[in-house]
């Protein structure tokens, strides 16, 4: 064998004959080594993770641990604000920082590779430790999945240090022709590596679920909504639609990959403080009767004026006749969501049985749940804020005490979280420059459970005039809402408040949406032009 330090070539020059053995390979090549078997190790055990369902990915199962350990107010104002792009910058990060350890590890394997592997064993260790507490990955999958990454980073960094070795010796000719090699080695397995780690991380089951999800029909409820009046639409440009699609439908949880669900394995339990546990099957769900509602969901974290809020029809089993089956015991005051991802939400377990739209939703806007939005269930309970109440991707509903917290709860968020009346100017757009003359202002205003009576509007803090309401589609969606107004040159400031079904009036009173909701009045900034 050809080793390195042990030729006898006579045609090797002395004089430019490097340190022998293994540590002839530079500091460069050995980085580049170092990053080429990092990225194989990532690709080979997004690969795994994606060619098999019970095979978690360690770089999501990291990022999750870190989304999970970081402060709430960090974490909630980085959901929120960044919406999706800080959790792939998040991905994009923790893939990053395993390539810098690569290039340390390469770098530390020119002299002792032994330790280096070892350091690949470590790092995978981590990743599996962070990925296997999480309480929907299966431990022996992210075991299987960190040894296949940790084997193929090792046995990648011992070829490429094998090629990279063979360079430093013989005549300058075969030095620049193995250097030559090695480059095109090295960056043939990062091309290769990220190519292949892409593919396992598309490969990893949404589209599947998905092609699934679409074969699904929603059986007929036996309680529809009513026909949406003519009058509920004002068809104004810019104006929120009456049932948002879901496609625009706002979504915010704490997920870094949607979780995929195969409906033929999941089930739904109830169970905690009941007389009566049992589980169902999504078949056995779905034949269970059904209503369908138009609700209003909205996120606690919304600001005045924002646009973590939408409307849908939305589908599903009476949450109440779920709980009378289980036989819900004095002590279970609290129902608690558990989603598969681990996520959890409560609320007063009176809600389910009083609020008659309370369902295990399984449709949106007629079709069944889309993937982000918790297929194959979720729970919806009108009148509260999604994290307490709307837990997606539903594994289990728990009858507890008021002691147990939901997940947002220890992160300084309210126990109770009750949508607050609220109303929202979509026409104009905030900051617009119109034309004067007959110009509609419009938007949409809500406040679930109670309904709205009454939307006024105030242009540069005169009088309250009361807004036009279009038909209303129940008590628990939001209603559009319009002003004429003949608008006269300069820069304007239009503000809105909604009165709702119970005679209450939004207060202009000006919190944060921390802890239970944003208050006071939306308003927006004009330019009229002549
Ligand atoms: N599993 C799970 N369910 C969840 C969340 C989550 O992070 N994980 N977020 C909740 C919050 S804070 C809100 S506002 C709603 C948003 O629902 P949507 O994404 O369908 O609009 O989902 C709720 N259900
Ligand atoms: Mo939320």
């Amino acid at each position: 064998m050809d080793r390195p330090g042990e030729s006898t070539d006579p045609t090797e020059p002395k004089a430019e004959a490097p340190r022998s053995g293994p540590r002839a390979v530079s500091r460069g090549n050995g980085i580049l080594a170092g990053i080429g078997a990092a990225v194989v190790a990532l690709a080979a055990s997004e690969v795994v993770a994606g060619l098999s369902r019970a095979a978690p990915s360690l770089l999501l199962g990291v990022g999750d641990a870190v989304i999970d350990a970081t402060p709430g107010w960090l974490d909630r104002a980085a959901i929120d604000r960044l919406g999706h792009s800080d959790k792939s910058a998040l991905i994009i990060g923790i893939a990053c920082i395993s390539l810098i350890a690569g290039a340390a590890l390469g770098n530390l394997a020119r002299k002792h590779l032994i330790a280096a592997a070892s350091g690949f064993i470590a790092f995978a260790v981590c990743g599996v430790v962070a990925t296997a507490t999480r309480p929907d990955n299966s431990v022996l999958g992210a075991v299987i999945v960190g040894a296949i990454g940790a084997a193929a980073g090792i046995i990648a960094l011992r070829s490429l240090l094998g090629v990279a070795t063979r360079q430093s010796h013989g005549a300058p000719a075969e030095i620049s022709q193995s250097r030559r090699r090695f480059l095109v080695s090295a960056g043939g397995t990062l091309v290769i590596g990220v190519l292949a780690g892409v593919g396992g991380w598309i490969l990893s089951g949404r589209e599947r679920i998905d092609d699934i999800r679409r074969t699904i029909r929603l059986p007929r409820p036996f309680r529809s909504a009513a026909p949406v009046p003519a009058g509920a639409d004002l068809h104004i440009d810019g104006l929120s639609p009456v049932h948002v699609p879901n496609s625009g439908f706002y979504r915010v949880d704490t997920a870094l990959q949607t979780p995929a669900i195969d409906p033929d394995l999941w089930r739904l339990e109830v169970r905690g403080l009941v007389d009566r546990p049992f589980s169902l099957t999504y078949e056995e769900l779905m034949a269970l009767p059904q209503i369908e509602a138009d609700v209003t969901l909205a996120c606690v974290s919304n600001d005045v004026g924002g646009n973590l809020v939408g409307n849908a029809r939305w589908q599903g089993v009476p949450l109440r006749g779920l709980l009378e089956r289980a036989g819900v015991q004095p002590a279970g005051v609290q129902v608690v969501g558990h989603s598969v991802d681990g996520f959890t939400a409560g609320f007063p377990a009176k809600l389910a049985t009083r609020i008659d739209n309370a369902m295990v939703a399984v449709g949106m806007n007629g079709v069944p749940l889309p993937v982000e939005h918790g297929f194959p269930a979720r729970l919806l309970v009108p009148g509260l804020y999604g994290y307490v109440s709307a837990t997606k991707w539903l594994s289990a509903i728990e009858l507890a005490g008021w002691d147990v917290d939901g997940y947002w709860i220890p992160r300084g968020w309210s126990k109770n979280g009750p949508i607050k009346t609220q109303s929202r100017i979509d026409v104009p757009a905030d900051g617009a420059t119109v034309r004067a003359g007959h110009i509609a202002i419009a938007g949409v205003a809500w406040a679930p459970t109670r309904g709205i009576e009454k939307v006024e509007v105030s242009i540069d803090s005169g009088p309250w005039q009361t807004a036009t309401l279009a038909d209303s589609l129940g008590e628990d969606s939001w209603r559009q809402w319009h002003l004429a107004w003949d608008a006269s040159p300069g820069t304007h400031t239009v503000s809105a408040r909604a009165t709702d079904g119970t005679g209450v009036t939004q207060t202009a009173t000006v919190t944060p949406p921390a802890p239970d909701g944003a208050t006071g009045y939306p308003s927006i900034q004009i330019t009229v032009r002549r």
